[in-house]
Parts: structure tokens; sequence; C-alpha cells
């Protein structure tokens, strides 16, 4: 008797338990299936909700940043044959890799050192190219005035050389008109003077300037 009654009990329990069990299933039921969403008429009604009749202007607007942003991210930023952010100038006149700076404005000598660093050294002025530099300066001009270029003298006003040594004679037509003038008789170092239209003058080469570096390659 004792014994039908354990299994009597022991099936209550198990009723019990296999009730709770069910009924735990009912309380967390299973999460629902997925329904697969369409973004593009979500997007679409969203936009027709809260921007009525803007969804064409939208995606005109949308086409047109792809437009202008697309050939931005393809234009390539260096010249074949030189380093990023080098130009590559390459005619009868030389073959060699170039850059303006013109947002960290130093002095000749700190500038130098920085050409010098990539591997080249402030640009020599040449007769042959120099008209190049000079019509491009202007649209290169950024947060700093002027560029130094590769020239230099120990005596204000005469024997300027240039970073490789060559003479640069004071009679050399790339001058302004006047210079060098050895203003103060501190000007020793070259720049191309805005003010004079890109043509050499002697400054004080402490002065801040942008600065043109010339890389063989
Ligand atoms: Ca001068």
């Amino acid at each position: 008797m004792k014994f039908q009654i354990f299994l009597v009990a022991l099936g209550l329990l198990s009723d019990c338990r296999i009730t709770s069990f069910t009924r735990g299933v009912s309380i967390f039921p299973a999460p629902p299936v997925p329904v697969p969403v369409r973004i593009a008429p979500l997007v679409s009604q969203w936009q027709s909700a809260r921007y009525p009749g803007y969804g064409s202007a939208f995606l005109i607007f949308a086409l047109a940043t792809l437009v202008v942003i697309l050939p931005i991210l393809h234009r390539p930023t260096s010249a074949p044959g030189c380093p990023s952010t080098y130009y590559l100038y390459s005619t009868t006149c030389g073959r060699f890799c170039y850059r303006y700076e013109s947002s960290e404005c130093k002095s000749w000598t700190s500038a130098r050192t920085t050409c010098r660093a990539e591997g080249g050294d402030l640009l020599v002025p040449s007769e042959c190219f120099y008209q190049f530099f000079k019509d491009h300066a202007r649209q290169n001009e950024g947060s700093c005035s002027n560029f130094w270029i590769g020239g230099s003298t120990t005596t204000p006003g005469s024997n300027y050389t240039s970073v490789r040594g060559d003479l640069i004679s004071n009679s050399v037509p790339l001058w302004a008109s006047g210079q060098p003038d050895a203003f103060g008789g501190t000007e020793s170092c070259i720049e191309m003077f805005s003010s004079f239209n890109y043509l050499m003058n002697d400054a004080e080469c402490s002065n801040s300037k942008g600065f043109i570096c010339q890389l063989f390659v």
C-alpha cells in the first residue's frame, strides 16, 4: 500500500514538473521567425512620412554627392615615380619630383632640412624651368606666404650659390627688379616673393615661409 502511495506521489510530482516545464515554455515563448525586411521601401516610407515630396530631391542630392566625391577619392595623389605628396616635372628642362609646402611655415634652414629628410633639397633656381614654378606659385599658396628656394649666401648682396654649389649671378633675370638688395644687411636667403610676382628676392633666412622641395628620382 505504501509503495502504491509512493508511486502515485511520484507520478504527481512528475506531472507537476512536466506542467511546470510546459508552463515555463509558455512563459518564455520561442522567438518569432524573422520576417525578411526590405530596406528600400522602408526608407522610402520614412522619407515620405517625414519629408513628403522631398524623395526625388534626396535622391538627386545623393547622386550629385557621389559624382563629386568619387573623382576626388580616385584622384591620383602623386606622380608615377614620385613619393606621395610630390608631383612630377618632366620637360626638356629636366625630370624630377617637386612639391610646394605652404601649410608648414619654416625658416630657410629648417625648410631645407625638411626637403633633405625626404631625399631631396630646396628647389634649385634654373632659368630653364623657373617660369613653371613662378606660374604655379600663387595657386599653391596656403597659410604661409612666399616660398623659400635653394639659394643663399654668406655675404648678403652677392655671391649667392645654389644648394648644389652653383653660383647664382646677381644679373640672372630671375631676380626681381632691384634685388638682391641685402636689405638691412641681413638678407642672405632666396625666396620666390609674391609681391614681386614670385621673382627672386633675398630675404632674412630666419623668417618663416613656405618652400619648394625638389627630388631627383
Ligand atoms: Ca631683398
